[in-house]
This record gives C-alpha cells, sequence and structure tokens, in this order.
C-alpha cells in the first residue's frame, strides 16, 4: 500500500490523486501522473472508460504478484460525501464521517455493546478529537468516526460502563474476560469494480505504556463477516508485527496468512493494542523518550514522561495514576480482499480486556473500496 494513489472519482469520473497523507486530492491531467497507466486519460473521460480501467487493473494483477510495493498503484474508489451530514452523535453522522456516503453500498448499520453496557456516549462523528492544534485532523472530507471502551469524549478514560458483564474474547487464546465490548456493525455490498476494502483509523489507550509487553490488553478488532456454512464466519483483518515479540505476541502467521503475503509463515503478530509494533509508545524499552510522533494533545491520552508516572517502584502498573496518561498508534491503515459485489458485515470492535477500566479508544476515518488491495495493516 502507499500513500499516492489514482483515484476514481464516482460521480465526478475524473482521476484523482492524493497529496499526502492529510487526505487532500489534486485532480491532474494524465500527463501529470508519473506512474499512471497508459488508459488513464483526461477529466473528460466517459463512464466506459473507467470501466476498461478496472478491466487493465485486474490483468496486472496476476503479473504483479513479485513485484515490490512501491510499484503498485491502488486504484480507491471514492464516493460523494456532500450532502451526507458528518458531524453529531448519530449513526448516520458516523457512517458519513467514515465516508460510507453511497447507498448502492452501505446497507444498513447497528451500535451494539454485547456486554450490555450503554452505548450512549461512547460513540460520535467528530471534527477533531483533543485541541485543536494537535495532529488529529480528518484523514478525508470534515470529521471521523469515534468509539471507545468508555465515555469517548473528555479526558477520564478510566470510565466502567458495565462492570458486571464480560464475556469471552472469541479471537484471543488468552484466557482474560473482556468487558465494555462495543460493536459498529455496517453491512455492505462492495462496488462490481472492488477488488478490497481500506480502512484508516488509529488506535488509542490509556494502557500505554504500563501495560505494553504484557498479557491483558484491550484490543481493536476489525472484523470482516460473511455467510458460512453453518453460521456467519468471522475474521479479523488488522494485524501487525508485535513492538517486543519475545515478551509478548498474539499469534503466529498461518498458511493461509503467508499465502496472501500479509505476514511470513511462523512470525509472531499482534492484533492492534499497546503491543503492536505500530503502537507510538512513550518510554517502553526501545520507545523515545516520553514522547510520541503523532501530537495527540487534549485526547486524555498523551505520553507520560517517565515510568514513574504509571508504574510502582517494582515496575508493575499502577492504575491510578497510569489512567491519565497513554498513547496512540498514529494513522495506520488496513487493506483485505474483498470478492467484487459481494454482500457483507464490517464490523469495528473494541473491547476492555481483564476488567472494565484504563479506556481504548479509535478513531476511524475513510473507509473506501479499493480497486486492487494490497492486504495488511501499515502506518500512513
Ligand atoms: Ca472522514
Ligand atoms: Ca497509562
Ligand atoms: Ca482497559
Ligand atoms: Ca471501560
Amino acid at each position: 500500500m502507499k500513500l499516492t494513489a489514482n483515484y476514481n472519482y464516482i460521480g465526478m469520473i475524473a482521476y484523482c490523486i492524493l497529496v499526502g497523507v492529510g487526505g487532500s486530492m489534486a485532480c491532474v491531467d494524465a500527463d501529470d501522473s508519473a506512474n499512471s497507466e497508459t488508459d488513464i486519460s483526461s477529466d473528460a473521460d466517459s463512464d466506459s472508460d473507467s470501466d476498461s480501467d478496472s478491466d487493465s487493473d485486474s490483468d496486472s494483477d496476476s503479473d504483479s504478484d513479485s513485484d515490490s510495493d512501491t510499484d503498485t498503484e491502488e486504484q480507491l474508489i471514492i464516493p460523494d460525501c456532500d450532502g451526507c451530514p458528518s458531524v453529531g452523535a448519530s449513526l448516520e453522522e458516523m457512517r458519513c464521517a467514515v465516508e460510507l456516503c453511497d447507498d448502492a453500498v452501505f446497507l444498513g448499520q447497528e451500535y451494539k455493546s454485547p456486554t450490555n453496557a450503554d452505548p450512549a456516549g461512547t460513540y460520535a462523528a467528530i471534527e477533531q478529537y483533543g485541541d485543536a492544534a494537535n495532529d488529529l485532523a480528518p484523514v478525508m472530507n470534515d470529521s471521523y468516526a469515534a468509539m471507545a471502551s468508555g465515555t469517548v469524549l473528555g479526558t477520564d478514560h478510566d470510565v466502567k460502563l458495565n462492570p458486571d458483564d464480560s464475556m469471552e474474547d472469541p479471537f484471543s487464546s488468552d484466557e482474560f474476560k473482556i468487558f465494555d465490548v462495543m460493536e459498529w456493525r455496517i453491512d455492505l455490498r462492495a462496488p462490481v469494480e472492488a477488488g478490497g476494502i481500506q480502512i484508516t483509523y488509529m488506535f488509542l489507550s490509556a494502557e500505554f505504556d504500563e501495560f505494553v509487553g504484557k498479557a491483558f490488553n484491550d484490543k481493536f478488532y476489525i472484523i470482516i463477516e460473511r455467510e458460512g456454512i453453518i453460521h456467519p464466519e468471522r475474521t479479523v483483518i488488522n494485524f501487525a508485527q508485535c513492538r517486543d515479540p519475545d515478551v509478548y505476541y498474539d499469534f503466529e502467521c498461518d498458511e493461509e496468512q503467508a499465502e496472501m503475503e500479509v505476514c511470513e509463515l511462523g512470525e509472531r503478530l499482534c492484533y492492534v493494542a499497546v503491543n503492536t509494533s505500530l503502537s507510538e509508545c512513550c518510554w517502553y524499552d526501545g520507545c523515545p523518550d516520553g514522547q510520541a510522533t503523532t501530537d495527540i494533545s487534549g485526547t486524555g491520552f498523551s505520553c507520560a514522561a517517565n515510568p514513574e508516572d504509571e508504574t510502582f517502584s517494582n515496575g508493575e502498573p499502577n492504575m491510578e495514576t497510569g489512567k491519565n496518561y497513554g498513547s496512540a498508534s498514529g494513522w495506520i491503515a488496513t487493506e483485505w480482499p474483498i470478492t467484487p459485489g459481494e454482500t457483507f458485515r464490517l464490523i469495528f470492535h473494541i473491547h476492555d480486556t481483564s476488567d472494565a477500566r484504563l479506556d481504548s479508544a479509535v478513531l476511524i476515518d475513510r473507509v473506501l473500496f479499493v480497486v486492487d488491495p494490497e492486504s495488511g495493516t501499515v502506518p500512513i
């Protein structure tokens, strides 16, 4: 996956180039696009031109397997979100905030807590999380969706929504129960030209840094649910290498994942949590000294300067002081293959592990279909 991509701009039927990670787009003539394919032409293209584009892309799939990532260009399918309300506390605003604006693609949604916590206040579609001057400007359009295992807004991230109910973690082999589970379930129909889906997001947690390298971690799963023979089959599509795989990992790369080239067979992997290598930890061994790359000031998840701010003298977590500090993953993106035209459910799942305390949150920005996916989870 890479930052510069050609865009098939649905509605405009014009080709645009993403400029930087801020998500601003510039529509250019084909001659200006250094890596453009030969059949990408000017803004005046008709619908049939864009159809032939996707044909040529699928042809190139079989050729590009052995190519390096840098040579491949994906095409993101960008919907027209004009008039889609994208700021507020309703689910309609949530879906617009993540660019699921196309009614031909978006089939329905619900937001539920499998552990019977009250969802009110755990999600919102917002323009910027924390301070206005921090690094959390939206990646695309005016807003993103936020959800948490506690109260999503404000700076108190030690909120027990429903400490009396819990469940097994269906994707973790550890034996810790999960609490304050929140699931945003979205039913989608992939466009016929789509070969995959891309989700851009940032995980934040009060569990940084005192729980890095520990087993009981809050997790954020992106789950694809498809009809199975007996019951719906759920697959977690977001995982990466681990911060400290000798100390902690969630699972090892299996043959199916290795065949998809999202990891190497037997490699130790981590779900998106404080233990993923993508996390911007603060003082854990090997992390920058009390500083993270992404400025998340005002969110209540900012770095502690010293281990003493979050741990007892024996190194064990001190939740009473550690709850006031945390960190984030920075913006990351996950891509995964989808069958063109397929109907499926996308689930954003966040939970507290082991107890209902030290909340975690996720900002979810653009959810886009892509013509040529490069499966995996990477920083952007
Ligand atoms: Ca957005
Ligand atoms: Ca902390
Ligand atoms: Ca927690
Ligand atoms: Ca909680």
